[in-house]
């Protein structure tokens, strides 16, 4: 028996999730090919651990066995903060009060559940973020929106400031998602804007020069004197900032959890120099900013 797309979408308002869509589970190939030539180009930077679980990280049936169908879902995180002075440095939108790892999980676990309670059949797997999981190929074949040039998933509604979940289930649907559109067309502007050089033309990022990897994942004693921070202390969202459909789209998040960590905001350079390890601690403490460590928020605050 296949699960119903509308009932899925009936959950989808009864949970308040801003967008969800439904793919056919199948092995990745294309992603595969486009996959091993980043790896080959060494675009991965340091991330080692992104060349594990290769085989499972482009087919989902053998993340999770007996996976029919892939769910995607899409929770907007805009908000609205205004950099007082122009000197502030500056931390990434997406560090909102929550750590939206654990938001979406929960999500994600009760939309299994709602599922199960009208098919005690039915077993899933939650993925956010972490698992080895392409989540914006899926998301683009679950219908939520299209491969942008910075190669961050784009929707019609909010624009590429959405995070996603995976919810890989042991059923087929009625009916899946229809894939959309690319929209981007001619619009190169965030390539022409990424001040380090770090969106290749395949819509792809070569790490090695990407703020957002320097400042969230890098963990070398120094940062190379060539990468210009840009005044960025934690992830960079330049090249979300200019894209005209963000700036079209900009719907603050009626999610009080992916509210804006205002505490982190609008602090000149001179506070975050003199930062105490303590009130660091504090501010970060929820966010997904708690994993970065102290004197590796000063190693970036220091190179800008
Ligand atoms: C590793 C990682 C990073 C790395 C590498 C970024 C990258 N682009 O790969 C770093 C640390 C730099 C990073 C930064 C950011 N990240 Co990040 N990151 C991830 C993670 C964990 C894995 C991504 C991955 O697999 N990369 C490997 C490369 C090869 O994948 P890819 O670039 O998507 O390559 C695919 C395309 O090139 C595609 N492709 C290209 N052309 C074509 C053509 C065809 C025909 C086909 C079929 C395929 C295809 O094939 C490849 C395989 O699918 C995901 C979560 C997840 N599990 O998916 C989050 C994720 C992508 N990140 C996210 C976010 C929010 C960010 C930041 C905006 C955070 C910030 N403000 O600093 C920045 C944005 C930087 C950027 N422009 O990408 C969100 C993106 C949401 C969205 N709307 O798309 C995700 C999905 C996390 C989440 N759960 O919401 N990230």
């Amino acid at each position: 028996m296949s699960f119903l797309l509308s009932k899925l979408q009936s959950f989808q308002r009864e949970l308040n999730i801003d967008l969800i869509g439904v793919a056919k589970a199948e092995h990745l190939i294309k992603d595969e090919i486009i996959f091993k030539d980043w790896l080959d180009n060494n675009y991965y930077a340091d991330m080692n651990w992104i060349k594990n679980n290769f085989d499972k990280r482009t087919n989902p049936k053998l993340l999770f066995p007996n996976t029919k169908s892939v769910i995607v879902i899409g929770m907007n995180y805009f908000n609205n903060i205004q950099q007082e002075k122009t000197d502030n440095l500056l931390v990434s939108k997406y560090v909102t009060k929550i750590d939206y790892h654990k938001f979406l999980k929960q999500k994600l676990f009760l939309l299994l559940k709602k599922m199960q309670q009208s098919d005690d059949s039915i077993e899933g797997k939650v993925c956010v973020d972490t698992a080895p999981i392409f989540e914006k190929a899926w998301g683009i074949k679950a219908g939520l929106g299209w491969r942008g040039k910075n190669s961050l998933l784009i929707t019609e509604e909010y624009g590429s400031w959405i995070f996603l979940g995976v919810l890989l289930v042991n059923v087929e649907f009625d009916k899946y998602s229809k894939e959309k559109a690319n929209k981007c067309g001619d619009c190169n502007l965030c390539i022409e804007s990424c001040p380090t050089n770090a969106i290749l033309n395949g819509n792809q990022i070569d790490a090695r020069k990407c703020i957002s990897y320097w400042t969230v994942e890098n963990n070398d004693e120094k940062i190379p004197q060539n990468i210009k921070l840009n005044n960025w202390i934690y992830g960079c969202d330049i090249c979300q900032n200019i894209c005209p459909y963000n700036i079209k789209n900009e719907k603050t998040s009626v999610h009080l959890e992916l509210e804006l960590n205002v505490e982190l905001y609008n602090k000149s350079k001179k506070h975050w120099k003199h930062i105490s390890e303590s009130e660091y601690k504090k501010i970060k403490k929820k966010t997904a900013m708690k994993r970065r460590k102290y004197l590796l928020l000063l190693r970036s605050v220091n190179h800008c």
